[in-house]
């Protein structure tokens, strides 16, 4: 099995779910990791698109199966190696409709936040002054829709760890760098420290990463994802 990705947050989804697994007591060691140069544009390539057609990383190759889609990877995997990050029966349905809404909702609100906050070279300030506008205040919806579910539960989808955490988490913790300010949640802040003490997510945010820049980018790096960043969100320019 090899896994195409990056050090970004939809890479990170799929690294934190292959040492969950492991922590769950399977076998991984098949995985290989290739590291995908997005600066470089290979997931442009050919041999890329073969296997992701919508360009964009991560994808999982199981033999003849290409996965593209971090949440359907994470789904894929769920359902090969049974644990309880996706249970089975009635309660798999209260976690698949958490990992749709990561992805259909958190994944483009974070997503968009960050790029015209960081990357967005490209336009003036007064033209990123309304999608600044639009997808802040959607992210701080969101947050507090994780918040009022919080109330109910340790975690977000279930009383135990499930995807819709690992779906969840890698664009939530990025909450300074996105500039959402979520510290009003505190139930949101608490979930971020109880996910982020697990020992497989602390494993899966290294991939790509070096070890004493987990939680914490040197200057040097964030100069480096503010370039890599401009050169995928502005490529006419
Ligand atoms: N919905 C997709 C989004 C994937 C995605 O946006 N990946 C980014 C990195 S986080 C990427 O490959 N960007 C390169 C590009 O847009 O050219 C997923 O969840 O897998």
């Amino acid at each position: 099995m090899e896994l195409w990705t990056s050090a970004t947050p939809n890479g990170w989804k799929v690294s934190i779910m292959i040492e969950e697994l492991i922590e769950a007591g399977i076998d991984m060691s098949q995985v290989k990791v290739r590291n995908i140069n997005l600066a470089k544009g290979e997931q442009f390539s050919e041999e890329f698109s073969a296997h992701n057609p919508n360009q964009k990383i991560p994808v999982l190759i199981d033999n003849d199966r290409s996965v593209m889609e971090s949440c359907a990877i994470l789904h894929y995997l769920g359902e090969k190696y049974p644990t309880d990050l996706l249970p089975e029966g009635d309660l798999r349905w209260n976690i698949i409709p958490w990992v749709y809404w990561q992805a259909a909702n958190v994944g483009p609100a974070f997503g968009n936040k960050l790029s015209y906050t960081r990357y967005m070279d490209s336009i003036s300030p007064e033209e990123k002054a309304h999608p600044l506008e639009r997808f802040g205040t959607e992210a701080i919806r969101l947050v507090g829709i994780l918040n009022d579910q919080l109330k109910e539960q340790q975690w977000l989808a279930s009383d135990t760890f499930t995807i819709a955490d690992i779906a969840l988490y890698p664009w939530l913790r990025a909450w300074k760098w996105s500039k959402v300010d979520i510290t009003p949640y505190p139930l949101v802040m608490s979930w971020i420290d109880r996910v982020r003490s697990r020992p497989g997510v602390g494993r899966g945010l290294a991939y790509g990463v070096p070890e004493g820049e987990i939680d914490q980018w040197t200057e040097e790096r964030k100069a480096q994802y503010r370039r890599n960043g401009a050169i995928i969100a502005n490529p006419k320019s």
